[in-house]
């Protein structure tokens, strides 16, 4: 191993154990203190709006995954070079550690689960991984600094014999006194040349400890923070009853081989830039009602759960959905009418935006005349008969049918501010997304999959289409360049939900193309037109290719 191969590894794994064990601190600071976490998130608030959406089309709701890998790709990168340097010079090497701290700190101030403790994490963190470099370095034959020394030398040639090597006190080994590099500080004489032991074997097994240490506090941590999370809170809400039970679901929501009707929470597509999920205790939880109202209003936990709740069937989409996609779901929302409670705020003339505004200061904002309109716009607790899952919004979010998720779900919600569309742009509106956007009327195939094979004969074409708050009047499939024929709709609960159909294809040995496009109940038919989703939302029609043999 080349010295300085073995100082980089040293590098990074002292950059892991910073990592680690700031995650254990981070139990008590509050996870998204720990560097990495909070180094993320930066990023997640200020990368242009592009490129965000770039790692959302190509990572899906994976992209959180992606972000965290990166920044340990990165900062893996990044400790390499620091290992290396500060072989040649510890005290460039602090500054490195250094420099990985200040930017750690300064992030972690910037999230909202901050407190005065924000930094301990990362220092914590940073003073360890001086500890474990300089450690390893002692151990990687650091002090032979001298640029003239190539491969390190057999183990027990030279002057240190087996008193110094393993675990010695350090001080007389090949380290800290001895950097004799252009910029070592304390040059304590001049280098010492081959007379070193690399103690190869010793060397690694310290790495491989630093290693585990780090992946062991680092999920031990992870795994503490997720024991305390509000997981045990949750489990303790008992939900209101709605003042009307729900409308049962009719028979034959369900066409078979397409997507389950009712989106079950473990498979609802999450969409959010919380790299970690929001905690938030519903004992300390409350809503401010404020803004340009007549009569400002704060509600507990307590008195949220008071106050009249329905359930409804909504049909939530994500903006970001590509024609075909799957960034939609369909729930039933348990929740208090926010009209009701707008009206008991009583909205000033002019304020035609209600701005929802999350824990972590995340904003969306709704044309209040949309959510006065009568339609079923919730603030909602529970999703299919459970509190809100943590990644859905627990406590409480914002659900509107016709509206985008960008422009109205908050999730994490604890403000309402009623204001005007000229006076505040919500958190994705300067990153290029339109401020108003309703859901466009969309239909996707389900079955048959995309390149998939049939036997000639009658094949069942299915899937959704959905036009919140307009509903679905009518579904069209076509086969090549035929004429277009109408599919079979299946029932469906209200205008608020997505609605499943399927089309009897008498199919004709071949490759072909099939295409969809829905009508809405106000009578307008999806566009051809393709558009990407930014700013207000995908359109064109989903087109599948079909192989019959
Ligand atoms: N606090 C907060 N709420 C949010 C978001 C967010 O980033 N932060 N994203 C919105 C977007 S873009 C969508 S599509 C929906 C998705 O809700 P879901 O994750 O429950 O499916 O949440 C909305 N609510
Ligand atoms: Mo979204």
């Amino acid at each position: 191993m080349k010295l300085s191969v073995g100082a980089g590894l040293a590098g990074v794994a002292a950059a892991a154990v910073a990592v680690g064990t700031s995650e254990v601190v981070a139990v008590l600071t509050g996870p998204l203190t720990a560097p990495v976490p909070a180094v993320g998130g930066v990023v997640i608030d200020n990368v242009p709006g592009p490129v965000k959406d770039f790692g959302i089309s190509v990572f899906g709701v994976h992209d959180k995954t992606a972000l965290i890998v990166g920044t340990g790709v990165l900062l893996a990168i990044y400790a390499y070079g620091v290992g290396v340097v500060a072989r040649r010079s510890w005290r460039l090497g602090l500054a490195g550690i250094g420099l990985f701290a200040a930017v750690g700190v300064a992030a972690a101030q910037t999230r909202h689960d901050a407190s005065v403790f924000a930094w301990l994490p990362t220092v914590v963190g940073a003073a360890l991984a001086v500890w474990v470099l300089r450690l390893l370095l002692d151990r990687a034959g650091a002090g032979s600094a001298a640029p003239v020394v190539a491969e390190p030398v057999v183990a027990g040639v030279a002057g240190r014999g087996p008193t110094s090597a393993p675990g010695g006190a350090g001080a007389t080994g090949p380290g800290r006194d001895a950097t004799g590099g252009p910029d070592g500080g304390a040059t304590a004489g001049a280098p010492i040349g081959p007379a070193y032991v690399e103690d190869r074997r010793y060397f690694l097994k310290l790495l491989g400890i630093a290693f585990g240490a780090a992946a062991a506090t680092g999920f031990g941590g992870r795994w503490l923070a997720s024991r305390r999370a509000v997981t045990a809170a949750r489990n303790d809400v008992v939900l209101p009853a709605p003042r009307q039970t729900p409308p049962p679901l009719p028979a034959g929501v369900q066409v078979p081989g397409v997507t389950p009707y009712i989106s079950p929470n473990k498979d609802f597509y999450r969409i959010d830039t919380a790299l970690i999920p929001p905690q938030v205790d519903p004992s300390t939880w409350q809503l401010r009602i404020h803004g340009m109202v007549r009569n400002p209003i704060t509600l507990t936990w307590e008195q949220l759960l008071q106050r009249p709740m329905i359930e409804r069937y909504v049909t939530l989409a994500c903006v970001s959905n590509e024609v075909g996609g799957d960034l939609i779901g369909n729930a039933l929302w348990l929740g208090t009418p926010i009209r009701e409670l707008l009206e008991e705020a009583g909205p000033l003339p002019g304020a035609d935006q209600v701005v929802q505004r999350s824990v972590d200061g995340w904003t969306c904002g709704s044309p209040t005349s949309v959510l006065m309109d009568g339609r079923d716009a919730l603030l909602a607790v529970g999703m299919n008969g459970e509190p809100l899952p943590v990644d859905h919004g627990f406590p409480a979010r914002m659900v509107v049918p016709g509206l985008y998720g960008y422009v109205s779900a908050c999730k994490w919600i604890t403000e309402i501010e009623l204001s005007r569309f000229a006076d505040f742009d919500a958190y994705w509106v300067p990153r290029g997304w339109a401020a108003q956007a309703p859901i466009k009327t969309a239909s996707r195939i389900d079955t048959p999959r995309d390149g998939a094979s049939r036997k000639p004969g009658s094949v069942v074409v299915g899937g959704v289409a959905w036009a919140q708050h307009r509903g679905i009047d009518k579904v069209e499939v076509q086969v090549d360049d035929e004429p277009w024929a109408e599919a079979t709709l299946a029932a469906t609960v209200s205008s608020d939900t997505w609605r499943e159909w399927s089309f009897g294809w008498p199919a004709t040995p071949g490759q072909h193309r099939l295409r969809v496009r829905a009508t809405d109940g106000s009578g307008v038919t999806q566009t051809s037109t393709p558009a990407a989703p930014a700013p207000d939302g995908a359109s064109g029609w989903h087109s599948i290719s079909v192989r019959i043999d």
